[in-house]
């Protein structure tokens, strides 16, 4: 069994190592955008800190787990096999376990690959400071004590980053760090506004860099959104389509 689990690992993260695309972060924006590019054939790999994928998706607000997606993302819901109820004109009501475990599932199914427990530590710039890559690292590392957590992060080769990590933000937030965006953090809540410009605003922050689902809010200072996903589908469904026309000029 061990052969068997450190044969296939080995596999797979040799095809991870250089990929056409990373996505930080597998909550709902970030497993769309995967789904959507796996399905067109790209490589794709999610790396997520968690054990579980699906960032805020397996819940509604205040711990309910319905969770709502208003018209006319309910679409992807049909698309993915999702079942939902119609709770008034336009605005749609699922469990949120339901359609969490099917996104995670239809975005496995497409092929997209996944680094779970692993996380996101920083990014590889190289001409004219482009995002090339990203450094990762076993996520408990970061939680270990000083005296036994000197374990170096390893680096993945890529074409395209997609920043997925929700209201962390936390590519975007190592290019502020290294003097390279600004990035406000979400404002206060105003739902219907902000899912209408994260859409509008989901794509390039930065040369190789584009930023999905929560993050744009985190990236512009867009009001924060509450729970609600449709926009979230939206937006990684068109950081997917960045992502794609940026491979297909890449060659
Ligand atoms: O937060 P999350 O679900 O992001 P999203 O796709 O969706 C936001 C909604 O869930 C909700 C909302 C609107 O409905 O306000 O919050 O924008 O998923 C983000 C994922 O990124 C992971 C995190 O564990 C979660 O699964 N993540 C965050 N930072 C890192 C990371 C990191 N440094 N490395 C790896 N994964």
């Amino acid at each position: 069994m061990t052969r068997a689990i450190v044969s296939e690992f080995t596999r797979e993260m040799n095809e991870i190592i250089s990929t056409d695309v990373v996505v930080v972060g597998g909550g709902p924006s970030g497993l769309i955008a995967a789904h959507d590019l796996a399905n067109k054939g790209a490589n794709v790999v999610i790396i997520e800190k968690n054990n579980y994928l699906g960032g805020g998706f397996w819940m509604g607000g205040f711990l309910m787990n319905s969770v709502t997606v208003r018209a006319p993302a309910h679409k992807m819901l049909d698309e993915l096999g999702i079942r939902y109820k119609e709770f008034e004109k336009g605005l749609y009501t699922t469990p949120g376990p339901l359609a969490c475990s099917k996104l995670i599932a239809a975005a496995c199914e497409a092929g997209a690959k996944v680094l779970n427990m692993v996380a996101f530590d920083d990014v590889v710039l190289r001409d004219k400071d482009k995002v090339s890559g990203v450094v990762i690292n076993w996520s408990p590392i970061s939680y270990l004590p000083k005296p036994v957590a000197c374990v170096d992060p390893i680096s993945i080769e890529t074409k395209v980053v997609i920043d997925g990590t929700g209201h962390d933000a936390s590519v975007a937030r190592k290019l502020e760090e290294r003097g390279l965006l600004k990035i406000p953090g979400c404002g206060a809540m105003w739902i219907e506004k902000s899912e209408d410009e994260v859409v509008e605003r989901t794509g390039y922050v930065h040369p190789g860099l584009i930023v999905v689902g929560m993050s744009v809010s985190a990236t512009y200072g867009l009001p924060r959104m509450g729970p609600t996903f449709g926009s979230m589908l939206l937006s990684g469904r068109k950081g997917a389509e960045l992502a794609y026309e940026s491979l297909r000029e890449q060659g």
